[in-house]
């Protein structure tokens, strides 16, 4: 059976963004393949963060992966910190990764504009990434669109490994959804939307209340034509509404713009803030009741388990290749 694995950072309330782009992929695909979906919080601190609020949201975002639909019986669930391996998989890599690929990362020039004192750590977070994939031989990986180029820099990493070395790794390919790889900010649709922006009127967050998700969308920013149709280059911010719609009931852009054709902004942002309500509101319930249960720790736990085992053996498989230590 075929791997697929994602992971999401607890850097801020995971957005509609993220459930489009990354989760809602992997509830799709986890009846077809071996599924692996951790908390990257290692990845999280490659910019600063409150400890306190760090540790919480770890916990949140395995209670929001399994309201959303992932099934903690077809996944392997862990946060990434409790297995050592994926750091020390991370430092080797690295050794064989180029300055100049590291460089040319979009996410890094963009992010490391965004804070004063660039870690080291945010020009090599791809190359942790590409140990986390290769680690577990994942054949697929569900991302948006920002996060594609990460994974083809794991794919050259591990070709190049592996000609080195040996067949070694399993070369991954991204998975992009053909509606919403990237939810736009709702007051400047030209920018990717983001859990960690600053201004809260441009997210739509898993946790937000029915009166700021309605405020949040009647508030997008659109056009003066007043004519629904997508047109991305000219009308963003109503193609990111459509988008929402199309992804959100699982149909197409095409359906969604006959069945606005006639309708006006007002009626637009109305049914889509319908349908974000409706559906953000079952996942808050089912949220509630995961985050007081005891499931969470058994699931990690197990997952916890299941994933040092497997990246044990991988890695000493590395270090015998590279020549390290005495195995
Ligand atoms: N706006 C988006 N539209 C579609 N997909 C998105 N993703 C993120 N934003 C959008 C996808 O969600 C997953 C989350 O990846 P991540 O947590 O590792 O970090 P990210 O890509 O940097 O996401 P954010 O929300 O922008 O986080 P911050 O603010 O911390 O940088 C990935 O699959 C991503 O593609």
């Amino acid at each position: 059976m075929k791997r697929i694995l994602t992971g999401l950072q607890p850097s801020g309330e995971l957005t509609i963004g993220n459930l489009i782009g990354g989760i809602k992929q992997m509830v799709n695909y986890q009846e077809e393949y071996e599924s692996f979906m951790f908390v990257p919080d290692l990845h999280t601190i490659t910019v600063p963060q409150d400890p306190t609020l760090l540790k919480k949201r770890i916990k949140s975002i395995v209670a929001l992966y399994l309201a959303c639909g992932i099934d903690p019986k077809k996944n392997t669930i862990y946060i990434q910190s409790e297995n050592l391996y994926h750091a020390n998989l991370s430092w080797i890599l690295e050794c064989h990764t180029y300055m100049g690929e590291a460089n040319r990362m979009t996410q890094y020039k963009d992010k490391s504009k965004k804070v004063q004192n660039v870690s080291v750590g945010l020009l090599t977070y791809p190359i942790l990434m590409a140990a986390d994939i290769l680690m577990y031989d994942a054949d697929y990986v569900p991302v948006g669109i920002d996060q594609k180029q990460h994974v083809e820099l794991a794919r050259d990493i591990a070709l190049r490994f592996n000609k080195k070395y040996g067949d070694t790794f399993t070369i991954p390919e991204p998975l992009i959804p053909k509606i919403g790889a990237k939810i736009m900010k709702l007051q400047d649709p030209t920018k990717k939307m983001s859990k960690s922006d600053e201004n809260v009127k441009n997210s739509i967050f898993l946790l937000d209340t029915e009166e700021d998700i309605r405020k949040k969308i009647m508030s997008a920013v659109t056009d003066s034509e007043n004519k629904v149709y997508y047109d991305v280059e000219n009308k963003p911010g109503i193609a990111n509404l459509l988008t929402i719609y199309s992804a959100l009931a699982n149909i197409s852009i095409k359906e969604v713009e006959e069945k606005f054709k006639e309708a006006n902004y007002q009626t637009l942002k109305k049914e889509v803030a319908d349908l974000v309500v409706s559906t953000l509101l079952g996942i808050q319930k089912k949220y509630h009741t995961y985050m007081e249960s005891t499931l969470i720790d058994e699931i990690l736990d197990e997952g916890k388990r299941k994933t040092n085992k497997i990246a044990k053996e991988k890695y000493e498989d590395v270090l015998k290749k590279v020549g390290l230590g005495r195995i």
